[in-house]
């Protein structure tokens, strides 16, 4: 009988403050600017990922996620599979008595705990647990600065959720994408007190997809080149600086103007992408009450490529925001449910 061999993990989810929008290579997912994200708790949204391989498997590599076969001949895919298999090689080369896993073909198997495709970044926790598993599997060195380069790869965001906590995406300058990596702004237990809640308006797949978008709003937006090359550098001093003082009110305005930001720039896009819709910006209306009622900043709304709302907000005030959410969730039409909570404190 054959031997299998098997790894298993999990990555979160990620909600960017400062988004990514816009590649500059699009084949190695090299942004048009760096971004910042905050690690969401594992306990709430997350993929589960299980990477086997063996010489009795058919010769194709597969995927399956929430039990549906996937295409993985795909050129993201392929790269992440095609680098983490170099990287086995190597040390398969300088060690005769290794298995030569790098030759069996691998068995993905991934569960999400969250609707799939619905601006909820599951591709980034998707393809952060894909390469962290198989990278568990072939007994990699690797560092989470190493997989963070392949991981975006697969999806740019997914880099991302190779840390735990706050989370910087470096742009980076080099052709081959060596330098455009994730880095820790610090980790969650550095301000704990941190909370979020996620308004799932829509789980339905989103009509105009992330990569789709952001290359037409490339192209043809004229307020992309002032975000891409101003506005956002200077968010990313901001905004780190605001997490390293734990300045809750920096942190959410910045949070709320760069989606907003992203947000215009989607609309000033042609043809126009629009991801907000009638309940997101009931959310947003929400938010703002919130704060003028507390006198400060207390919650901050965040967009993705999606209606869905994440609010931000210390452990202090989830009564005046968390709370206020939920006892308007069910009679607001259009709100699926709620999910939410701290930031994780795995910096796996
Ligand atoms: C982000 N988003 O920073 C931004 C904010 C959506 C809005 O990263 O083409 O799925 O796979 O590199 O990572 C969504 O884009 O795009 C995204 P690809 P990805 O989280």
């Amino acid at each position: 009988m054959s031997e299998i061999h098997r790894a298993s993990t999990t990555a979160p989810v990620n909600i960017a403050v400062i988004k990514y929008w816009g590649k500059r290579d699009p084949k190695l997912n090299l942004p048009t600017n760096s971004s910042l994200s905050v690690t969401l708790s594992q306990a709430d949204l997350r993929t589960h990922t299980t990477a086997s391989c063996s010489p009795s498997y058919p010769t194709e590599d597969s995927l399956l996620l929430n039990g549906s076969p996937q295409d993985v001949s795909g050129a993201r895919t392929q790269a992440c599979f095609r680098e983490l298999r170099a990287l086995r090689k190597q040390l398969e080369d300088g060690n005769d008595t290794l298995p030569k896993l790098s030759t069996f073909p691998l068995k993905i198997v991934s569960e999400n705990n969250f609707p799939t495709a619905a601006g909820l970044a599951s591709s980034a926790a998707g393809f952060a647990a894909l390469v962290r598993a198989i990278a568990n599997l072939y007994e990699l060195p690797s560092s989470p600065t190493d997989l963070s380069r392949i991981a975006r790869q697969g999806s740019g965001s997914a880099c991302r959720s190779l840390f735990g906590g706050y989370v910087g995406w470096e742009q980076g300058s080099a052709a081959d994408g060596s330098d455009s990596t994730a880095f820790q702004v610090a980790p969650a237990e550095h301000w704990p007190n941190m909370r979020a809640i996620v308004l799932v308006v829509s789980a339905a797949k989103k009509g105009v997809s992330s990569t789709t978008g952001m290359q037409t709003t490339v192209a043809t937006s004229s307020l992309f080149a002032a975000r891409a090359n101003e506005t956002v550098p200077r968010r990313m001093q901001e905004m780190q600086k605001a997490i390293q003082d734990k300045d809750f009110e920096t942190f959410a305005k910045v949070t709320m103007m760069d989606s907003n930001s992203f947000h215009a720039t989607c609309l000033d896009t042609y043809p126009p992408i629009f991801y907000l819709n009638d309940v997101s910006k009931a959310a947003i209306k929400i938010v703002e009450s919130i704060n003028a009622a507390a006198g400060k900043t207390i919650a901050a709304y965040t967009f993705d490529a999606g209606p869905n709302a994440v609010v931000y907000y210390l452990e202090e005030n989830e009564k005046q925001v968390a709370g206020l959410f939920k006892s308007i969730l069910g009679e607001k039409e259009g709100w699926a449910g709620q999910r939410g909570q701290g930031v994780t404190a795995n910096d796996e």
